[in-house]
């Protein structure tokens, strides 16, 4: 089964509309287009299953979900910690912040099957989650499992993730 964040937090109904901008990409060698186009389908999973909407913004001050790459300690008492171990991060309604872990091999729908590759859309599909709410799911095959493969591509949200998406919008 599905879970929230302690007390349930969300984006309030007023704010259906949610712009993200991809602010810090100095640390990864991915080029911009790419990564616009990985988040654009991450967050078009989600939108599909509720009254959610996903403009980039290529503004950080109108960004209500901020995107980025950091190596090591970035200033959010969370450090990242290499290759592997930690991919990434996000915080809960209604911060936004949503961090990668800049020392991973990320992979681009490509062949995620290379040692220590980790499928970056896969990573983010999992993150937008919990940046929308959704704690750690029970069902394995749920976006919002805790453990995933490394070298697997899960992308597809599963009955429970929308059931959970859908209580809270
Ligand atoms: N990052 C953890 C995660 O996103 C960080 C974390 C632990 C966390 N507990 C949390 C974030 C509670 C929010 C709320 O789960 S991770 C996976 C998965 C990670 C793990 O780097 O370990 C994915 C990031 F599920 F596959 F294991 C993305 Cl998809
Ligand atoms: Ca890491
Ligand atoms: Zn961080
Ligand atoms: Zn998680």
């Amino acid at each position: 089964l599905y879970a929230y964040f302690p007390g349930a937090p969300t984006w309030p109904p007023f704010r259906r509309d949610l712009k993200y901008s991809i602010t810090a990409t100095s640390a990864t060698s991915m080029d911009r287009s790419t990564l616009s186009d990985v988040f654009a389908r991450a967050f078009s999973r989600w939108a599909a299953a509720t009254n959610l909407r996903f403009t980039e913004t290529a503004s950080e001050s109108d960004a209500d979900i901020t995107i980025g790459f950091y190596a090591g300690s970035h200033g959010d008492g969370e450090p990242f910690d290499g290759p592997l171990g930690t991919l990434a991060h996000a915080f809960s309604p209604t911060d936004g912040r949503f961090h990668l872990d800049a020392a991973e091999a990320w992979v681009v729908g490509g062949d995620a099957s290379s040692p220590g590759a980790v499928d970056l859309e896969s990573v983010a599909v999992h993150e937008i989650g919990h940046l929308l709410g959704l704690g750690h799911s029970s069902v394995p095959e749920a976006i919002m499992y805790p453990t995933i493969r490394t070298g697997t591509r899960k992308v597809e949200l599963e009955a429970d993730d929308v059931q959970g998406i859908q209580s809270l919008y």
